[in-house]
């Protein structure tokens, strides 16, 4: 085998896939479980979709699962979710299932990949691009070292029809919008109202409202949703998470369809 070989490898095929990436119909900043369902659901139908994560490893917050017991629990609906990932669950209560958080994260992560959804890792989502009408037609990306470094280096971009801010609980690509743009989000307050304390069954309820498009081509998922619409957070229930990343993929589908 020959260094050089397996180096040239590595580069020409990223290369490849990253320019391919450059021009998409729906970027995704955040590999969590809502960014990941998101991009499953879409690229499934044909859609071609591109996820950027800032962390080494996808799953966010789903990885970890509660308090680092590394399990989750979904109500009935979100097991039906799980079952379309071959995921298995475990009833511990009528209405509560359980699953193990590493064969959730990465049936879900295997899932996109073979759909077709490309994921990019150790990438940050920086800043949004726009054009006439304020409308988000991109996303800007600079590798996680970058910033993690604080070195001063200049962006790169991505052109997407639509975006999906899934950054979770600091809906950061929301926030750099309200920042840069103004407080123009179809919120109540035109700002990220922010998450409300913890109350599982009212947080999992809401999420579905709050997940849709809030800013002309962008849309939340996830706990982004909750936190821009301020609703409360949920904790180690993941149900919630997986039904948003499945509306944000019909939403967004819809907005392509218009585009
Ligand atoms: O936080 P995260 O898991 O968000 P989610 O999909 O799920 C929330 C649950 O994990 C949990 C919960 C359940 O009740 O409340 O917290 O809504 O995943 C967000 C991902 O986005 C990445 C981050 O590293 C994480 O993997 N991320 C955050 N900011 C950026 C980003 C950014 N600016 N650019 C790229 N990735």
């Amino acid at each position: 085998m020959d260094e050089i070989t397996i180096s040239r490898a590595i580069v020409e095929s990223y290369m490849k896939d990253f320019m391919g990436a450059m021009e998409t119909d729906v970027a995704i900043a955040g590999a969590g479980p809502s960014g990941l369902v998101t991009a499953y659901y879409l690229a499934k139908e044909g859609t071609k979709v591109v996820v950027l994560e800032r962390q080494l490893r996808v799953g966010g917050g789903m990885t970890g699962g509660g308090m680092m017991f590394n399990r989750i629990v979904v109500q009935e609906e979100g097991r039906r979710i799980l079952d379309e990932f071959d995921v298995s669950t475990r009833e511990y209560r009528k209405g509560y299932y359980v699953a193990d958080s590493l064969e959730a994260i990465a049936a879900i992560c295997s899932k996109a990949i073979k759909a077709g959804a490309m994921i990019f890792n150790l990438i940050s989502v920086e800043d949004v691009m726009i054009r006439e009408g304020d409308r988000i037609t991109g996303l800007v990306l600079n590798w996680s070292a970058v910033s993690w470094s604080k070195l001063h280096v200049d962006p790169l971009t991505v052109r997407c029809k639509v975006a999906v801010d899934a950054t979770g609980h600091d809906a950061e690509v929301c926030s750099i919008v309200v920042k840069k743009i103004g407080p123009r989000l179809k919120t109540q307050t035109g700002g990220v109202m922010g998450e409300r304390s913890m109350w599982a069954e009212k947080g999992e309820k809401e999420i579905l409202r709050n997940t849709r498009e809030v800013y002309p081509g962008l849309v939340v998922a996830g706990m982004t949703a909750n936190a821009v619409c301020g609703s409360p957070r949920m904790g180690a229930i993941f149900g919630g998470m997986l039904l948003s990343g499945k509306k944000a993929a019909r939403v967004a589908a819809g907005l392509l369809e218009q585009s």
